[in-house]
């Protein structure tokens, strides 16, 4: 057990990225964004003319941008060759797939606090049958020409500003894998946050936003909020793109999607127009994914928001929120289908009660994570539930920071992770937790 004066912790980053938006804003205003400058408009056609060079570099190229095909190394080479004509640090990081090598591309903004990095990322590659357009053409497109306005603005953010275009994510987010896998510990939790944009410019639009971060969520919905455009929450998204590689290892993540292969019903339709019982994209890997597969309004919306996020999220101050953190890393495994097991911190030389919102930062590696019943136990024996089995729930792992009221407890004292595997088949073990006073 150690106690850490809040540094780059897993915890600390998404409470940084909380205090960011709320860091020089009044305390009664904690979640409204610091006052940043206005993002400029992205101008569609700027976006829609890479979509015209991707669509050049699949013709030119055996019809498509796939891994480990040629058109998808040219993709690159373009991108990487607006950013360094635009001052971006870019980097090639290259990897083994399938018996192909791939790549992804990284472009750092120079500047800003590298301890709380703001990345934004999409994958690069299409499928084998088509162009891929719109998946993903139209996020990685609408990435780079964010990326532009930034270095048009010379933009100087308090955070660091990085950018990712991912190779092989149709073959199963490998190129995100391997970016992510290649970070150490300290390296992830520089990284306050990671927004990701795939499909988002599809003929029969849907405006969806990913729910997993609260406040890179809400930051989306306010944009398109305040153009008048109502927003769904992404259901289907979970583990369907790179977010997934980022939030598998505690990351925030956020992003906009338009819709793939789903149907839109007519309720959607008659607040987004388009055809109720199509689906949002017809050619979703398909080889008609080509230009003519656009909706440039929901591209330009889908652009215009991405640059509100980056502006508003990259400023505010980069001290984390006053706390001190109090952690236990040893593991402890816990049993199938068994009895509860508890990790101890020992929290001492405090004065009075623990706060009404006490931060309970958790990193538990368990297959299937609906299996786990989890509990808070303070010093008296008070439990607080933090997280109830689900069986529905079969994601991997519960990374996650939860708020608990425990302003009727001494602050001194043994507190406890409690949990419980209640079903069988799936194991793991606690790798760490903490609280923040
Ligand atoms: N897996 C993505 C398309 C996709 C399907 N559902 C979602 C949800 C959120 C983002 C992307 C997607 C692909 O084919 O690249
Ligand atoms: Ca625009
Ligand atoms: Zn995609
Ligand atoms: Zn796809």
């Amino acid at each position: 057990m150690k106690l850490s004066v809040p540094g780059r912790t897993l915890a600390t980053a998404t409470l940084a990225l909380a205090g960011l938006l709320a860091a020089g804003a009044p305390a009664q205003a904690a979640q409204s964004a610091p006052s940043a400058a206005a993002a400029p408009d992205i101008p569609v056609a700027n976006v829609k003319a890479h979509l015209d060079q991707f669509q050049s570099i699949a013709s030119a190229n055996g019809g498509n941008r796939a891994h480990g095909r040629s058109g998808y190394r040219a993709s690159l080479d373009y991108v990487k060759a607006k950013l360094d004509a635009a001052g971006y640090t870019t980097t090639i990081q290259q990897f083994s797939y399938g018996g192909s090598t791939g790549y992804n591309l990284i472009a750092d903004w120079p500047g800003g606090d590298t301890a709380q990095t703001l990345m934004t990322g999409a994958h690069l590659d299409s499928v084998s049958s088509g162009a891929g357009i719109n998946d993903n053409g139209s996020g990685s497109a609408a990435v780079l020409e964010a990326a532009l306005a930034v270095s048009r603005a010379q933009l100087q953010p308090d955070k660091h500003l990085r950018f990712g275009w991912w190779g092989a994510e149709e073959l199963g987010l490998v190129g995100s894998r391997y970016y992510v896998s290649s970070l150490s510990s300290t390296e992830r939790s520089r990284i306050a946050g990671y927004l990701n944009l795939d499909m988002v410019g599809s003929p029969n639009a849907g405006y969806f936003v990913y729910d997993d971060d609260t406040l890179l969520e809400q930051t989306f919905k306010d944009y398109f909020a305040g153009i008048g455009v109502p927003t769904e929450i992404e259901t289907e998204g979970d583990g369907r793109s790179d977010h997934a590689s980022f939030k598998n290892v505690g990351i925030p993540v956020g992003g906009l999607f338009t819709g793939a292969g789903r149907t839109k019903t007519s309720a959607q339709a008659q607040k987004w127009g388009g055809t109720a019982g199509q689906s949002f994209d017809r050619c979703y890997h398909s080889s008609c994914d080509t230009t003519a597969n656009i909706n440039d309004t929901a591209l330009d919306r889908n652009s215009d928001a991405l640059a509100h996020a980056l502006w508003t999220l990259s400023s505010g101050t980069t001290v984390p929120p006053d706390g001190d953190v109090y952690e236990n890393t040893a593991d402890v495994s816990i049993p199938d289908y068994g009895p509860a097991v508890t990790s101890t911190v020992n929290v001492s030389g405090r004065s009075g009660n623990a706060p009404s919102a006490l931060k309970v930062g958790v990193d538990i590696k368990h297959t299937y994570r609906g299996d786990l019943v989890i509990d808070l136990v303070a010093p008296d024996g008070s439990t607080y539930r933090l997280k109830n089995s689900s069986g529905g729930d079969s994601a991997d792992n519960v990374i996650a920071t939860y708020t608990v009221d425990a302003s009727s407890e001494a602050a001194n004292g043994a507190w406890k992770l409690r949990v419980q595997d209640v079903a069988r088949w799936d194991t793991g073990y606690i790798d760490s937790w903490k609280l923040t006073f």
